[in-house]
């Protein structure tokens, strides 16, 4: 299949008065959605848009030629998401959290109220800061000194996310949601930074560190379960991505080509 070029999103659209493109990103008709054809830090976002499925359309763009494509993008990184509006314009927006919030607004996953928007956020937030935290301490550091960041994590980061995401479960009754008895998207988030676990190459022992943690085992089953996000996760496209995933996180540096200015 002949990739889909990017747009050139190197500058943000600009082109009207705020007010006006505030009013159409909005009002989303489509995505486009750029990441690598991995899970990582495109996940949270591809698994928002597979549960509004039924709301949009999307199309996934794997980057045929990164370093190409690099400068068209907002900050020369990924992921990026392509909007079009119902009022014809195309809007680009970059930043993992900046998407996953605006999505999430979308699909009515931000809570009914503000207090809640700001629990969620601040859930989502941390779960995305140890996920973001594995991937450089353990992920990116050298692989002479691995095994003791590893070790690091397993012995800090990862016990006080458990217990500090535990007590925040428990006090919103055990029942598998951060807020209410709803979907959110500080659901989705933690069980994406949990699935992102499964898929590293020492993922038993994170897997039976996690599986102690009944609390945040009940959002990743409660996810798991959603029937729209059930689907995605069915489907070709989200198993290739956790095959690739796979394949990458074996040897991550094997991917990376030399360092461009
Ligand atoms: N601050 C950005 C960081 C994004 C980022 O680091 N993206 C990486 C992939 S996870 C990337 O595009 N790397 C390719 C490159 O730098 O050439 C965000 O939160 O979205």
């Amino acid at each position: 299949m002949t990739p889909t070029p990017i747009v050139d999103a190197s500058h943000y659209v600009r082109d009207a008065p705020t007010a006006e493109l505030s009013k159409s990103v909005g009002q989303p008709y489509s995505f486009k959605f750029l990441y690598f054809p991995i899970h990582a830090a495109g996940s949270c976002s591809r698994e928002l848009l597979g549960y509004g499925k039924d709301k949009f359309a999307f199309e996934i763009l794997s980057p045929a030629n990164w370093g190409e494509e690099k400068p068209k993008t907002p900050f020369h990184c990924m992921p990026v998401l392509y909007i079009k509006t119902k009022d014809g314009k195309d809007l680009v927006l970059s930043e993992a959290s900046v998407i996953e919030h605006y999505l999430a607004k979308h699909m009515n996953l931000l809570g009914d109220n503000e207090y809640e928007e700001l629990l969620i956020k601040s859930f989502h937030s941390s779960s995305t800061m140890f996920q973001g935290g594995f991937a450089s301490n353990v992920t990116w550091c050298p692989p002479e000194v691995q095994p003791q960041t590893l070790a690091y994590f397993k012995a800090n980061t990862f016990p006080t996310w458990i217990k500090t995401h535990t007590k925040h479960l428990l006090d919103n009754g055990d029942n598998g949601h951060y807020i209410g008895n709803k979907l959110s998207l500080a659901d989705i988030r933690t069980a994406n930074a949990i699935e992102h676990l499964s898929v590293q190459p020492c993922a038993d022992e994170l897997m039976d560190i996690i599986k102690k943690a009944p609390s945040l085992m009940k959002v990743r089953e409660t996810v798991a379960n959603d029937p729209k996000i059930a689907a995605w996760r069915a489907s070709k496209e989200y198993q290739t991505l956790t095959s690739n995933s796979k394949a990458f996180f074996l040897n991550p540096m094997k991917f990376m080509g030399p360092p461009k200015i």
